[in-house]
């Protein structure tokens, strides 16, 4: 057991590592569960050799003590969006390879039948042996892969991004560091726990720091409060939807109950706001609600976080500040060549964070590289008085929708297999609750029938929910310009009228 993740927990024992439905959990309880879950993942092996073993699993004790069992028997978590329905999970399953999953019983029914038909075995959390063999866990290095996760690209169906304990290790010291982590930490978790906020940021930071991780299922606002009002608390971590549906929520409750919220949430150290751009608005109310003002950060999945507005000093509104310690972060123009200061360019990085390859995929991985090695992030930003802005992405057709990435050109494939559309455009439109929200315009074939509801309950079978257009417009045809080609600025332009035009 050579990795630090490993040996600090074995440092921290009885301090309590998790909160979480199922209850309260120390450190030392952290090692031995997941010790005897990864001796019986091994069964006679010495080492899962980096074998994919997917995890369906909500956020809670049974995630946690298999993602580690993963990890300590040697193997890639790969950990799937407990929102997905089957065509989304089956992708991944056959993407990655899996060797088997690892399921939570209520969760188990919805991936048994994909599983079996590709002889799949299916073990449930609780399935856990009474005795662990710790002695026969493998020794791991920090260039063992370790976890895999599946994230859009502007072609195609999502792509895994293979990240090493290395990796997972260079961003949890870079968030330590700027962040201030300690063993006094108390932070709440409702992320999903199938991205790098969720995992790295909040869990593994928790974790690697001998810190409480209190963890809900699922988000929804009133528990949130009641927690953050708690005074038990001292890190709180999520997207600007979240935010803008905390502060609805305190706008919604009697002056008592606001009062309280407000006084509470006041008593942690420090909240932070990130994977989509944070309205100034939202970093202003939440200021006046609560005293804090959010710290805005960035990052992608492929790099873990790259820039941060400091914990002590100015955090500016719009801003998501420098770079991380540890972080090469650089603006770059076509050519992948520096800007000069104050002119605009792509972000692009480089260092120990940045992820190993896109899953067997040996051209993408390549072309997000540029020749001298930084990772091409598709983002655009300007540095002003020594402060970094995001200013959006080189792609029209990679949106954010409630901290999730989509890719349009995804959801488009998936509408057009449908026998009644002949064509279709999605595109992103400003939302207030959502920072992007999806929409369609169709058009259909001659004669044929087709309404919003069955569209889109058609994309629902085949979608992941946040990619299920919110809004679909049925028209003759699609904008284009003189060359054919569909103009996307005139698409979203026709959902951005006034309600009712
Ligand atoms: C759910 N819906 C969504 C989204 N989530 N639609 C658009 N965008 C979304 N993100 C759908 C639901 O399926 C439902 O559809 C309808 O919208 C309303 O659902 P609701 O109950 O309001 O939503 P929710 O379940 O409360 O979820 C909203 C949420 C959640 C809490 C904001 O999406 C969330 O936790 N997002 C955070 C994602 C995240 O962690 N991203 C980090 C990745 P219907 O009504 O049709 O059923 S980025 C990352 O990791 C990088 C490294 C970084 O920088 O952090
Ligand atoms: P993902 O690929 O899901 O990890 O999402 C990463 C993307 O989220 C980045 O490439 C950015 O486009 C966006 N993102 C993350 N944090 C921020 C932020 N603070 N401001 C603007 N965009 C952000």
């Amino acid at each position: 057991m050579t990795l630090p993740l490993f040996t600090r927990a074995l440092g921290f024992g009885a301090r309590t590592a998790i909160v979480a439905p199922e209850g309260r959990f120390s450190y030392a309880d952290l090692l031995a569960t997941s010790a005897a879950v990864a001796s019986r993942l091994l069964g006679d092996r010495r080492d899962l050799a980096e074998d994919r073993i997917c995890l369906l699993a909500p956020p809670g004790w049974a995630y946690v003590t298999a993602q580690w069992a993963i990890w300590r028997a040697g193997g890639i978590a790969v950990p799937m969006a407990v929102s997905h329905p089957t065509a989304e999970l089956e992708h991944v399953l056959d993407d990655a390879g899996a060797a088997a999953v690892i399921a939570h019983p209520e969760l188990a029914a919805r991936v048994a039948a994909s599983a079996a038909a590709r002889r799949i075995p299916v073990i449930l959390t609780t399935d856990v042996p009474r005795a662990a063999r710790t002695e026969v866990l493998p020794d791991l290095t920090r260039e063992r892969a370790c976890l895999i996760l599946y994230t859009s690209g502007t072609t195609g169906r999502p792509k895994g991004a293979l990240l090493t304990h290395g990796n997972i290790q260079a961003q949890v010291e870079s968030l330590s560091a700027a962040w201030a982590w300690t063993a006094d930490d108390r932070v709440l978790l409702h992320l999903p726990l199938h991205h790098v906020h969720g995992i790295v940021n909040v869990l593994t930071s928790a974790l690697w720091n001998g810190a409480l991780c209190e963890i809900m299922p699922s988000f929804t606002p009133t528990p949130v409060w009641e927690r953050l009002a708690s005074n038990s608390l001292t890190l709180y971590m999520a997207v600007p939807t979240v935010y803008a549906r905390l502060i609805d929520a305190w706008d919604a409750a009697p002056p008592e109950v606001r009062t309280a919220w407000s006084d509470g949430a006041r008593a942690c150290r420090l909240m932070v706001s990130g994977s989509a751009a944070l309205p100034v608005p939202t970093l202003e109310r939440w200021e006046q609600i609560t005293g804090h003002r959010l710290l805005e950060r960035y990052g992608m999945t492929e790099i873990g976080m790259a820039l941060s507005n400091p914990l002590v000093g100015e955090r500016r509104p719009g801003f998501v500040g420098a770079p991380l310690p540890g972080v090469g972060v650089r603006l770059a123009d076509d050519t992948d060549a520096p800007v000069p200061a104050g002119t605009p360019g792509e972000v692009q990085v480089y260092g120990p964070t940045v992820f190993a390859s896109y899953w067997e995929r040996p051209r993408e991985t390549a072309a997000a590289f540029t020749a001298d090695g930084w990772f091409r992030t598709g983002d655009l930003a300007v540095v002003d008085h020594g402060a970094w802005r995001i200013l959006g992405r080189s792609s029209v057709d990679i949106l954010k929708t409630g901290g999730e990435k989509v890719s349009a050109l995804e959801i488009e494939d998936v509408l057009r297999t449908h026998a009644a559309v002949a064509d279709c455009a999605v595109v992103g439109v400003a939302d207030s609750d959502w920072g992007e929200r999806v929409c369609a315009a169709v058009v259909t074939r001659p004669n044929a029938q087709l309404s919003e509801a069955e569209l889109r309950a058609y994309a629902k079978d085949r979608l992941a929910p946040y990619k299920v257009p919110k809004q679909i417009l049925f028209m003759p045809e699609l904008p284009r310009n003189p060359m054919g080609k569909v103009t996307k600025p005139s698409v979203r332009a026709l959902f951005e009228g006034p309600p009712g035009t």
